[in-house]
């Protein structure tokens, strides 16, 4: 059931987030964890406030950049992406010219086929992941997610994957790939262990990084060496935990608690 949010409501994009995330879950788009995974997002973006700090914006133009510099860049999606931001997510991958790869953790049929009827109505054209003529099995991941596409992950060079669970980046990265995450979690597994990590919400860092992309679709490979020489993952992160932890003692220092 749909619940309407009154538009004055001072929390209504959250609500309305929230709601999709809901509604979802009921199309079977989302997995019943997923919405433990979006509670715990939402608490790391009150410490956020809820908008996009300069670092972050950072972060996304060097994912921009790495998937830009790929040879074979993917984007893999899951429930809760698909329920936040599908019309995004699609036209990121057209920008960047990444195929679409449906890969769950809490795999079933009729959740990837309602993920790809999601997603084909934002616009896709082509999804993978789906087809078992074109399946092959990631060894190093011990969950149903190592099953991947021949013509997607199993080959790719770099690899998307917001809101991502854990062990996979890693055994993404021992495969030699890029992986490119977005978690609000700056100290989750994913975070630590991604080539590039956005710490900010799904559903404003992907518009931004679409921004990026038009703007920086047209750079040579040079031009994206030279670029991508200039940021580091590492320091990234710490500069997104120096915000949140200077942000949480600036507000218990004012004579007013307000939001
Ligand atoms: O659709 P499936 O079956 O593949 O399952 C997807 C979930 C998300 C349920 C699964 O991958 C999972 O359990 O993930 P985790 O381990 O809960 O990790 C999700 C991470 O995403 C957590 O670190 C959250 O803080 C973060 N997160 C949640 N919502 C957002 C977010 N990060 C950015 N934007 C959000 N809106």
């Amino acid at each position: 059931m749909n619940h309407e949010i009154p538009k004055d409501h001072p929390r209504y994009l959250s609500l309305t987030v929230r709601e999709a995330i809901i509604s979802g879950m009921h199309q079977k788009v989302v997995a019943e964890a997923g919405l433990i995974a979006h509670g715990r997002g939402e608490a790391f973006d009150y410490i956020l406030g809820e908008v996009t700090p300069e670092f972050a914006l950072k972060q996304e133009e060097f994912a921009v950049l790495k998937m830009l510099a790929a040879k074979k860049p993917v984007i893999s999606v899951n429930g809760n992406v698909a329920a936040m931001c599908p019309e995004e997510i699609v036209a990121l991958g057209k920008l960047l010219r990444a195929p679409l790869e449906i890969n769950l953790f809490y795999r079933s049929q009729e959740r990837e086929q309602a993920i790809k009827t999601k997603l084909i109505g934002a616009g896709a054209e082509k999804i993978l992941g789906l087809d078992p003529e074109f399946q092959e099995t990631i060894d190093e991941i011990s969950h149903l997610r190592r099953i991947v596409d021949t013509r997607g992950i199993a080959i790719s060079d770099c690899v998307f994957v917001p809101l991502e669970d854990g062990d996979r980046t890693q055994a993404l990265r021992h495969l030699g790939k890029n992986v490119v995450t977005v978690d609000l979690n700056p100290l989750s597994r994913t975070s630590l262990t991604a080539n590039v990590s956005i710490t900010n919400n799904i559903i404003r860092a992907v518009p931004e990084m679409i921004d990026f992309a038009k703007k920086l679709s047209n750079l040579s490979k040079a031009e994206l060496t030279e670029r991508l020489n200039q940021f580091n993952n590492e320091s990234l992160l710490q500069d997104a935990l120096i915000f949140m932890s200077e942000r949480l003692k600036s507000l218990a220092e004012t004579d007013k608690l307000t939001i």
